[in-house]
C-alpha cells in the first residue's frame, strides 16, 4: 500500500509520525473519511471543504490549496489501484516542543491512506441495527466544537464502548439538555407521517456529508423534511430510522433501547433512499485516473 505523506508517496513500512508530534501528542489535527466507488472519489471538493473549515476553526493554517489536497487525495486512490474504498486522510499540528502551545508547531503534516471500510456486517443493512442511548454526552460547543472534526475523537469513542459494552453496534449520543444529536460515527434521520426528520446541527450534531446527500435526496423524491430538535420520545414514537455516515453509508434502525421502532422493519422510505443514495454514489464524483 502507497501512503500519501507530507508531498511524496510511500510505502507503507515507511510513513511514520514523530513521536514529537501535536497530532498525537495532544490530539491536535483534524480528518477527514472520503468514500470512492466506480473509480470515483464521492462529494470530494465537499470533504476537502469541511477539512478547511474545520482547520480554519482551530487555527491551524493549511500550507496547501483546496485543490491541491484534491489532486493529493486523487494520485493517491490511483497509485493504491483500487476502485472501490476509503480514504482516511488527516492533518496533524506537526512536530513541536514538548507543551500544548501550537504555535510551537512550524509545519503541519499531512497523509492520507486509501484503504477499505466495513463498518456494519452486511445482515444489518437487510434487518436493522439496535440502537442503544449512551450516557456519554455530545460536549457542548463551549468546551470542544462538536463540528470540529477533529482527531480528539475519545469522546466518541467512550460512547462507542458504551455501545459494543451493551451488545450495541451504535449508540445514540444526546446534549448537554438531553436532546439527541447524532450517533457515535453517523448521523440519525426518523420518518414520522411522511415526514424527514433529522437533529439541528446545533443540537450537536456533525454536518455529515452523507447527511447533507440524504436531504438533498428528500428535496429532489418531493419528501417533507425538517431540521429540529429530537428527544428519544421522538425515536421511540418515529415510523422509521436510520443513520447515514460515509463509512455506514445508509442504514436502517430498528430498535432504540430495546424498544422496536415503527414496524421493526426497514421501513419503504429508508429503502428509497438507501436506493436513491447507491446511484448517486455509482453515477457521480470525481474521477481519479
Ligand atoms: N458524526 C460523526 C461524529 C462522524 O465522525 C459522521 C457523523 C458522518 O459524517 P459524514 O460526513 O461521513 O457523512 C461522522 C463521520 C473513520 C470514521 O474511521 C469517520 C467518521 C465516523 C466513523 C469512523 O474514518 N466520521
Amino acid at each position: 500500500m502507497k501512503i500519501w505523506l507530507d508531498g511524496n508517496l510511500v510505502d507503507e513500512a515507511a510513513a511514520k509520525i514523530s513521536v514529537f508530534d501535536h497530532g498525537l501528542l495532544y490530539g491536535d489535527g483534524v480528518f477527514e473519511g472520503i468514500r470512492f466507488y466506480n473509480g470515483r472519489i464521492f462529494r470530494l471538493e465537499a470533504h476537502i471543504r469541511r477539512l478547511f473549515e474545520s482547520a480554519r476553526a482551530i487555527v491551524l493554517d493549511l500550507p496547501w490549496s483546496q485543490e491541491d489536497i484534491c489532486r493529493f487525495t486523487c494520485e493517491t486512490v490511483a497509485a493504491n489501484g483500487l476502485s472501490d474504498g476509503y480514504i482516511r486522510l488527516v492533518v496533524t499540528r506537526g512536530c513541536g516542543e514538548l507543551g500544548l502551545n501550537p504555535y510551537l508547531c512550524p509545519r503541519p503534516s499531512m497523509f492520507i491512506i486509501a484503504s477499505t471500510i466495513k463498518l456494519y456486517p452486511e445482515e444489518h443493512y437487510t434487518n436493522g441495527l439496535a440502537l442503544i442511548t449512551c450516557a456519554t454526552r455530545r460536549p457542548a460547543p463551549g468546551a470542544l466544537m462538536p463540528q470540529v472534526k477533529s482527531l480528539n475523537y475519545l469522546n466518541n469513542i467512550m460512547a462507542k464502548v458504551e455501545a459494543i459494552q451493551a451488545n450495541a453496534l451504535e449508540a445514540i449520543m444526546l446534549n448537554e439538555q438531553g436532546y439527541v444529536a447524532e450517533c457515535t460515527g453517523d448521523n440519525l434521520f426518523i420518518i414520522k407521517n411522511g415526514v424527514l426528520l433529522t437533529p439541528l446541527i446545533s443540537d450537536g450534531a456533525l454536518d455529515g456529508i452523507t447527511r447533507g446527500v440524504i436531504l438533498e435526496l428528500a428535496a429532489s423524491l418531493a419528501i417533507p423534511f425538517q431540521e429540529r430538535s429530537l428527544t428519544r420520545y421522538d425515536i421511540f414514537i418515529a415510523d422509521e430510522c436510520f443513520l447515514t455516515g460515509t463509512a455506514a453509508e445508509v442504514i436502517p434502525v430498528v430498535s432504540l433501547d430495546r424498544r422496536t421502532i415503527g414496524s421493526g422493519n426497514p421501513g419503504p422510505l429508508t429503502r428509497r433512499f438507501i436506493e436513491g443514495f447507491k446511484q448517486l454514489t455509482h453515477s457521480s464524483g470525481t474521477p481519479f485516473s
